[in-house]
């Protein structure tokens, strides 16, 4: 097991890390930028080195600094949390240059993800079932219209250093094809400095579920069962649940079956993602990420694992200590995310906290780096805490999660509580009908 791991993140998550390497006995580094010297995580951790100004490219995406804060404190091994370089394969190389262990896949297996084109294509080669789409590059607006014809309008144009929805546009029809591809490569270019492109059917009314996955590197794999991450706003995740309220049984140990055999194919190693359109009864994979997820909360809340603890023994040589048949799901979870931001026009609301009270009792925690006094710096995202309701059915679980909801005080910044309180009302949401589109159709009716 490593002596001190240095954890490149800030926030609820930095907190998150520190837990886990608390309960391992692990000693824990914080690094912070000079807007996050009074943050929680500083304050908890056993050390700390201050990297850099406020903007996330002085400090939080610093590799030079990062990999000198290692340095001066002897700390062996450096957790990316989520977001910043949570998904940098440069880093990951960096870090093992150095003798540093990156808790995270190899660095091969992150950079063949982060290439959207080629991760599709490993998906399929290893039985994972795919959009149908270009199966390849897009060259040149006559290639496009011929395999799009074939693909069956509309399509969607997609970057291939994309995710996350940048760079994306549909073509209704022939017509709009041209344009959309001009646009998406300008658009890549600007955003990625690439402008790959790739082409799919677009799914009009899907779903999002992600599977998630535990492996080893070894040749072990398993699957922590989804989540449903459907209910979202300008691909800003808000609500996550598990298990997914559309899926009966078998589908679920049908593609968690298939996701964990690919894993185990593909060797890969540490936590990961399998990003799912689920439409017509019918999965689709669009996208992988090799990074440990804000939402992880809900599938440790179902099956009773530390995500975070079972990485780090992960990535410090250890082989998979349970086998599929050692999990078990139990009941349901929701997590909110609490973002400092109006809970109408989602504008970020940066200020001092006066007040701040969680709620508590059974079934229900909270991530949070934030305190009363503590105020949110304007520079990074805007999430302040994540309530996380478990119970033995969806209907506790939402009985539950309207009880905290009301417990919880937030004062001295908006927040997006209210539109939690006002989700629990909505016939829909209490079906479980929903799909990626449902809540800003909601939002554009209010
Ligand atoms: C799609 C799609 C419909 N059809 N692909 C958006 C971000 C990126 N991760 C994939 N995305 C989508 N890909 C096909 N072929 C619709 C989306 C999409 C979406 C996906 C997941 C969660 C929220 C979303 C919101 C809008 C669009």
């Amino acid at each position: 097991m490593f002596d001190k791991v240095l954890i490149a993140n800030r926030g609820e998550i930095a907190l998150r890390i520190q837990r886990a390497c608390k309960e391992l006995g692990v000693a824990t580094v914080a690094v912070h930028s000079t807007a996050d010297a009074d943050a929680m995580h500083v304050r908890l951790a056993d050390e700390s080195v201050c990297i850099g100004a406020a903007p996330a490219k002085d400090s939080y995406l610093n590799i030079p600094q990062i990999v000198a804060a290692c340095e001066i404190t002897g700390a062996d091994a450096v957790h990316p949390g989520y977001g910043f370089l949570a998904e940098n394969a440069r880093f990951a190389e960096i870090l093992e240059e150095h003798d540093i262990t990156f808790i995270g896949p190899s660095a091969e297996h992150v950079r063949l993800m982060g290439n959207k084109i080629e991760a599709k294509d490993t998906a399929r080669k290893l039985g994972i079932p795919v959009v149908p789409g270009s199966d390849g590059p897009v060259t040149d607006l006559k290639q496009a219209k011929r395999l799009a014809r074939e693909i069956g309008y509309p399509v969607l144009v997609k970057a291939a250093a994309g995710g996350g929805g940048r760079g994306m546009k549909v073509a209704p029809t022939e017509t709009e094809l041209e344009v959309a591809i001009s646009t998406a490569r300008s658009e890549s270019k600007a955003a990625f400095g690439d402008d790959t492109l790739y082409l799919e059917k677009y799914l009009m009314k899907p779903r999002h579920i992600e599977v998630q996955v535990l492996a080893d590197g070894l040749g072990n794999a398993i699957h922590l069962g989804e989540r449903d991450c459907s209910l979202q706003r300008r691909h800003q995740k808000l609500w996550e649940e598990a298990p997914s309220p559309a899926l009966n049984q078998s589908e679920r140990e049908t593609i968690g079956a298939t996701v964990a055999k690919a894993m185990q194919d593909l060797r890969y190693r540490g936590v990961g993602t399998v990003e799912f359109l689920y439409e017509g009864g019918e999965f689709f994979f669009i996208e992988m990420n090799t990074r440990l997820q804000v939402e992880h909360t809900v599938t440790e809340m179902i099956t009773g694992l530390d995500l975070v603890i079972e990485q780090i023994r992960i990535a410090a040589g250890a082989p998979l200590s349970l086998r599929q048949e050692d999990i078990r799901f139990n009941g349901h979870a929701i997590e909110c995310r609490i973002n400092a931001e109006n809970a109408r026009t989602f504008r970020p609301s940066p200020g001092t906290i006066t007040h701040f009270h969680t709620p508590g009792g059974l079934g229900v925690r909270v991530d949070s780096g934030a305190y009363a006094g503590y105020t949110i710096p304007p520079y990074y995202d805007s999430l302040i805490a994540k309530l996380i309701v478990h119970a033995r059915t969806r209907n506790e679980c939402l009985m539950r999660l309207k009880r905290a909801l009301g417990e919880f005080v937030v004062d001295g910044v908006e927040t997006t509580i209210p539109l939690f309180i006002s989700l629990i009302g909505e016939p829909d949401i209490v079906d479980g009908n929903y799909d990626i589109h449902w809540l800003e159709k909601h939002l554009a009716e209010g």
